[in-house]
């Protein structure tokens, strides 16, 4: 099969860099953006999201004119779909998918399709949320044929093949790889394979539509699971007093072993998410993977607890002071180490509390940003330097910056990162 024009519905994290891959191998794409100030800064070979090397691929696909940006869907022989799924606001359970940009999306390239094209929703989704997208394409195109009803004979062919490069390597990640092919039929599988084919070098592994969103809400789940494993054993650690980062390299030398790290909880928009989207599909049955979840969100109030502990006793080392005298730094506030990513944070969330809790001095080190968030007015924005000279530290997360600091023994230093006691 061979696709002379490709569309990507959604340039964000995921759609920007996939479209940017295509049209870098010379294919024609054209990218479909809701938000227009993202499709003018495209349009310039500008990119609205930070991701590294991204910008340099981008200028060229745009410059060579084989990208090019637009609100409104149009016609092209493969479309892919890469779309948030967020959580449904206001709903009882208020963790429950929420699918209305797929729906969004899908009901509008439906006008546009013709005979032959393929569909493909990379957004990670609930599983039957391919099936649920095809049914909305097939209701508002009566006049082709789709894989629920037509098998391999249908006109269109649709696949789900999820994305699951990791932020801060995309580029590198897209390439190498492997892909799982979720195709509605084999024919869908077939389809999706020759598309990725044009620049993935990793292997095209086939599989079927509910399989292949499983499969990335599994990878995600394992990663959340592990996590919470390491998060449990550091509670457990700090109440035996064992250094918890000694004792998982220690364990991690059994060859049949690998726990991840621990830290201040879990951020980000997908391992904090879709383990989230298996609990609402199978309440009864997802034990362990919800209650991975909630030790990883309980872990920042495990944090602020520990503040509180240091704080009462550094006014119990230092009783000619108060608590309006005592400075707390926070390092770091990205979700995870070498980015300047705040959203879903719990470094973030950590500070914001702290600072509406504390009655003295807060500031804040984060090396990759200039300007503190406004839900931290009141902080101040400082260099490390001035942070290490605080009565009270706390490592949030684990920048290259911070690496090699010494805080002296005199200071009340909680480290949630193991970056200094290890
Ligand atoms: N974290 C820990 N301890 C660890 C590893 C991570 O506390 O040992 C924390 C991080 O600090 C961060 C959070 O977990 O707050 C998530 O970070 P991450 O690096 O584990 O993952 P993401 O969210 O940047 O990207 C993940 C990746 N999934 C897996 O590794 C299974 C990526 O491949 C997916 O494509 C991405 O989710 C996604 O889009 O779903």
């Amino acid at each position: 099969m061979s696709f002379e024009t490709i569309s990507v519905v959604g340039l964000g994290y995921i759609g920007l860099p996939t479209a940017a891959a295509f049209a870098s191998r010379k294919v024609k794409v054209i990218g479909v953006d809701v938000n227009q100030k993202a499709v003018d800064t495209i349009n310039r070979g500008e990119i609205h999201i930070v991701e590294p090397d991204l910008d340099a691929v981008v200028r060229t696909a745009v410059a060579d004119g084989y990208l090019r940006a637009t609100t409104k869907p149009e016609s092209a022989d493969a479309f892919l779909i890469a779309v948030p799924t967020p959580f449904k606001k206001g709903a009882i359970n208020d963790h429950e998918p929420d699918l209305a940009y797929i729906e969004s999306a899908s009901k509008s390239i439906a006008p546009v399709l013709k005979k032959g094209d393929l569909v493909i929703l990379e957004s990670t989704s609930p599983v039957g949320a391919t099936e649920q997208m095809a049914a909305w394409m097939a209701e508002a195109r009566p006049d082709l044929t789709f894989p629920q009803t037509h098998g391999v004979d249908s006109d269109i062919r649709v696949a789900h093949c999820p994305e699951r490069v990791l932020p801060g390597q995309v580029i590198r990640e897209l390439v190498q790889n492997d892909r799982v092919i979720g195709g509605m039929t084999p024919r869908c599988s077939d389809a999706a394979c020759s598309l990725y084919k044009i620049f993935v070098e990793g292997e095209c592994v086939v599989s079927n539509a509910r399989t292949a969103e499983m499969c990335k809400l599994t990878e995600n789940s394992f990663r959340d699971v592990n996590i919470a494993f390491a998060n449990e054993l550091s509670i457990i650690c700090d109440k035996l007093d064992i250094n918890v980062w000694e004792l998982i390299r220690l364990a991690n030398r059994h060859p049949r072993v690998n726990i991840l790290q621990p830290g201040p909880g879990v951020g980000g928009h997908c391992i904090a998410v879709d383990p989230w989207f298996i609990v609402s599909s199978a309440p009864a049955e997802a034990k362990l993977i919800g209650t991975a979840r909630e030790v990883n969100d309980a872990k920042p109030h495990w944090v602020l607890s520990k503040f509180k502990e240091k704080l009462f006793q550094f006014l119990q080392n230092n009783s000619e002071k108060k608590v309006s005298d005592v400075t707390v730094a926070c390092f770091g506030l990205a979700f995870k180490a070498n980015i300047d990513d705040l959203r879903e944070s719990p470094a973030l969330e950590i500070a914001k509390k702290i600072n509406s809790i504390h009655n003295g001095n807060v500031v804040v080190v984060e090396p990759n940003i200039t300007k503190l968030p406004t839900s931290l007015d009141g902080c101040e924005l400082t260099s490390v330097d001035v942070g290490l000279t605080a009565d009270i530290i706390i490592a949030l997360v684990d920048h290259r910056e911070f690496r090699d600091l010494k805080p002296k023994t005199t200071q009340m230093v909680i480290d949630t990162r193991g970056l200094w006691g290890k």
